[in-house]
């Protein structure tokens, strides 16, 4: 193969009836390597920064960013500065997108539910925001301020009172994070931003920074949250998995992916289009064409190689899509594919076949669907309403992409009158006697003292 031209390998499952742990080894996906190395680093990062601080920080980002810095906070005038120099065509574009994601992420707060199990008995589920949220964005091989707006809106619809941005400190922008992640910042009214790369950012929100001191006068402290959420590399998304517990995270995701169920009747050049848009994105994303027709399979391998030659970044286009983690799955009917497809849990799925709602209504695992020649990837990246931060390597299959209760926990309030405690307490006798913790049928018989049978000094 040449660089432009992708080896895109064929999964042949045509003739086998495969079940479900059989398909789950068939379809194309990466490997996991070996993150001990990684993990080691970043328990380092995690000491350091738990035991040094401020002097962490700054000691961090002289290595990693190669920038001088005293304290990470991103001065108010720079996030406004970067908002005024925003290019307006892409600030139309980034409130466009803000609009529609608030009004889906709005539709989402779910409401208080209560039931009367019985009169004077009440029992409440009450949805309350945490009260403190991290977000990491990065500033790697590319830049996303709309990873910004996907997270964001919805920890500000579930009501977050306090959230906290991160990104990498730029070498050419003054040691600040990249300018437009800072004017998407300012669209969205978010005025506490730091520049922090990596696990560092991600240790800084678990953990907090104590306030301190140095020569120039006081540092101020940055506090613990709640929630970290946001994408990253594989530092820190190991920085996420060994936080997690100390503070709640949205996932640990991987490359990002992108599957398409196509018929005969799909347009190969749309097909062709959407797997190199995700391939865009790393050498390691996947992506994945299920079809029953192998003439469109070839057909989107034609296309693949004219589009792939005049992409912009081929070479990691054709690296993604020649990996072990991409290629065609042919299947005999679009119910084997359909099987397919769950087996795989996708990222993102794409239906392009003959009634495709129909056919994107039978689908069980994906973090989402596109239906249709119409709503590609690309849309759902952008400007959907929907949101891009979506569960990655197979954890579709129990997992959701960020939404508002990502933000929200669920309270049970409990509230019984006396005669309606007095209802149930032979139950809880007898449950609390099968169980042998006789002191919790105890405890509700100490309150109606007629019936007292606790026992009492010998
Ligand atoms: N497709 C990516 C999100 C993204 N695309 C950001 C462009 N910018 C993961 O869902
Ligand atoms: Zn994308």
């Amino acid at each position: 193969t040449t660089a432009s031209s992708p080896a895109f390998r064929t999964i042949d499952l045509r003739g086998h009836a495969l079940g479900l742990a059989e398909l789950r080894a068939a379809v194309p996906r990466l490997t996991a390597g070996d993150g001990a190395s990684v993990e080691e680093a970043v328990r380092g990062i995690i000491s350091q920064v738990r035991g040094s601080g401020f002097s962490a920080l700054t000691a961090l980002a002289a290595k990693f960013d190669s920038v001088r810095q005293r304290h990470p906070r991103v001065p108010a005038e720079a996030i406004s500065g970067a908002l005024a120099g925003l290019d307006p065509e892409v600030r139309a574009a980034l409130e466009e997108s803000i609009a529609r994601a608030r009004s889906f992420a709005a539709a989402q707060v779910p409401a208080d539910v209560t039931v009367h199990p019985a009169q004077g008995a009440s029992v409440t589920q009450r949805w309350v925001p945490v009260g403190r949220v991290g977000l990491y964005v990065p500033g790697g091989l590319a830049v996303y301020p709309s990873s910004v707006v996907m997270n964001v809106v919805p920890a500000q619809a579930a009501g977050v009172a306090s959230i906290a941005l991160a990104s990498p400190p730029q070498k050419d922008n003054d040691g600040l994070p990249h300018p437009t992640i800072l004017a998407a910042a300012a669209l969205l009214g978010i005025d506490e931003v730091y520049a922090i790369g990596g696990a560092q950012a991600i240790v800084t929100f678990a953990y907090g920074i104590p306030a301190a001191h140095d020569d120039a006068g006081e540092l101020p402290a940055i506090a613990p949250v709640d929630v970290v959420t946001g994408p990253g590399n594989i530092f820190v998304a190991t920085a996420k998995r060994l936080v997690k517990g100390v503070v709640g995270i949205d996932a640990e995701a991987g490359p990002t992916e992108i599957a398409i169920l196509a018929d005969a009747g799909a347009r190969p050049e749309f097909v062709a289009a959407d797997l190199i848009s995700q391939a865009e994105h790393d050498p390691r994303a996947g992506s994945v064409l299920v079809t029953d027709s192998p003439e469109l399979a070839d057909r989107v391998r034609e296309q693949l190689a004219v589009l792939a030659a005049r992409t912009k970044h081929r070479d990691r286009v054709v690296e993604a899509l020649s990996g072990e983690q991409s290629g065609v799955v042919l299947v005999d009917t679009l119910d084997a594919g359909i099987a397919v497809c769950d087996a795989y849990a996708a990222e993102h799925l794409e239906i392009m076949t003959a009634d495709a709602p129909a056919i994107a209504a039978r689908i069980r695992n994906a973090g989402a669907i596109f239906v249709g020649d119409y709503s590609p990837v690309s849309l759902g990246d952008y400007c959907a309403g929907s949101n891009h931060v979506l569960p990655t390597s197979g954890t579709a299959a129990f997992s959701s992409g960020l939404n508002v209760t990502t933000f929200l926990r669920a309270i049970q309030i409990i509230d019984y009158s006396e005669p309606a405690l007095s209802g149930v307490a032979r139950h809880i006798r007898s449950l609390s006697d099968a169980e042998d913790l006789p002191a919790h049928g105890d405890a509700v018989e100490v309150r109606f003292a007629d019936a007292l049978r606790l026992s009492g000094p010998p």
